[in-house]
């Protein structure tokens, strides 16, 4: 029998990446190879939802006080931590990403523990983490940003770590330890824009997620997910983006260069509201992750048909904008991660266009949110 001692809950949302991350120069710290920035979604869209518990099992022994007896014994509770994920089991490995997160948490409220007599002792005691997805995991979404970032967030909050439970932690502080859950997880702890500075330090110190501006700054800005296709992708990002490290010539391009100059000018463009900017940069990095995909070797193939069609519907639509001159910029902005899903982004008056035209040209897509575009053939002309 477990009994919950304490508990706190978190939810975090996916976020859609603008300035892609691609890349790891040290695979188990998570360091990339360049910083990338994204957008994350409103809560309530997609999101992990994630609860964490500090329970006393039966078998529970009296804890010592001393620090080797402390150690000691929150090395006997790891070994009973338990995570069920969308009402599942998963085994919690003794090398992976999850226990380097939890065992980062656990440590950080040991030493709370230890300097403060006061603190309630329960690093030592068991962790139980539910975890569920308000999206079915099939729909080919990332789920692993999301959900890293609601473990960390939920057991920090647990922890009373992070500032808003009365703990010295940042969120930026945090952002370094979902980092090694999954890269992109940093970057779901923070709402709006967000970028994750790849940082330095060899020890990944400086790695970690910045807000560059709140979503209430730029509320007019909206995203469209479009489901192609709900298949799990061929090629997982993890060992995916590896074999890019090792065998594509244009990634460097992308490290030394195209990435850092992009970040600049999408950074303004967001500051500024600049839709048209931010649309040219968000639709060109996508092309060109993509392409770096294709030159790595053997190619990984993200973009299915239906993908490309997207992409042709948006440009041909942000062309004929452009001809109508008066300065009106682009209608909307498309950009692909490790899959054929699309992610369109278009300011609030524009999404009514946006969406007729996908009704059009994709008569049996599934308006549901995410909706989907069923992998139909689209219309002619
Ligand atoms: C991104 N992606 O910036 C990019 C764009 C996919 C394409 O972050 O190995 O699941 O866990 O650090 O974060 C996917 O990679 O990889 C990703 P790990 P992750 O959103």
């Amino acid at each position: 029998m477990a009994r919950i001692k304490r508990i706190a809950t978190a939810s975090a949302p996916v976020n859609i990446a603008v300035v892609k991350y691609w890349g790891k120069k040290d695979t188990k710290l998570i360091l990339p190879t360049n910083d990338s920035l994204s957008v994350t979604l409103d809560q309530d869209h997609l999101r992990s939802l994630t609860s964490s518990a500090a329970v006393e099992v039966e078998e529970e022994e009296e804890q010592g006080e001393s620090a080797s007896a402390s150690a000691a014994a929150a090395a006997a509770a790891a070994s009973k931590d338990r995570l069920w994920l969308n009402g599942v089991e998963e085994e919690i490995g003794s090398e992976g990403r999850l226990r380097t997160c939890i065992d980062e948490l656990r440590n950080a409220r040991r030493k709370v523990e230890g300097e403060d007599g006061g603190v309630e002792k329960i690093a030592h005691l068991p962790l139980h983490i539910v975890s569920e997805n308000n999206f079915p995991t099939a729909a080919g979404l990332a789920s692993s940003a999301s959900g890293f970032a609601a473990l960390v967030w939920s057991i920090s909050s647990l922890y009373q770590l992070n500032s808003d439970s009365g703990g010295h932690l940042s969120t930026s502080a945090l952002s370094r330890v979902a980092r090694q859950g999954s890269g992109s997880a940093c970057r779901s702890l923070f709402g709006g824009f967000v970028a994750w500075q790849g940082g330095e330090a060899k020890d990944g110190s400086d790695s970690l997620a910045l807000q560059v501006a709140e979503r209430e700054h730029w509320k007019d800005l909206h995203a469209i997910i479009c489901v192609i296709s709900d298949a799990k992708k061929g090629t997982p990002s993890t060992a995916g983006m590896q074999r890019t490290v090792q065998t594509s010539a244009a990634l460097q391009s992308r490290i030394s260069h195209v990435v850092p100059e992009r970040m600049q000018r999408i950074t303004s463009a967001i500051k500024q509201r600049d839709f048209d900017a931010f649309a040219k940069e968000t639709m060109r990095d996508s092309n060109n992750f993509h392409a770096t995909c294709l030159d790595t070797s053997p190619p990984i193939f993200y973009l299915n048909d239906t993908s490309r069609l997207v992409i042709q519907l948006v440009e041909e639509l942000n062309r004929s904008s452009e001809q109508a001159g008066a300065g009106a910029g682009a209608i909307a902005a498309y950009t692909f991660d490790a899959g054929p899903n699309a992610v369109l982004y278009a300011p609030e008056k524009n999404v009514p266009l946006v969406l007729s035209l996908i009704r059009h040209y994709f008569p049996n897509a599934d308006f549901d949110d995410p909706f989907k575009l069923l992998p139909s053939l689209p219309r002619d002309g």
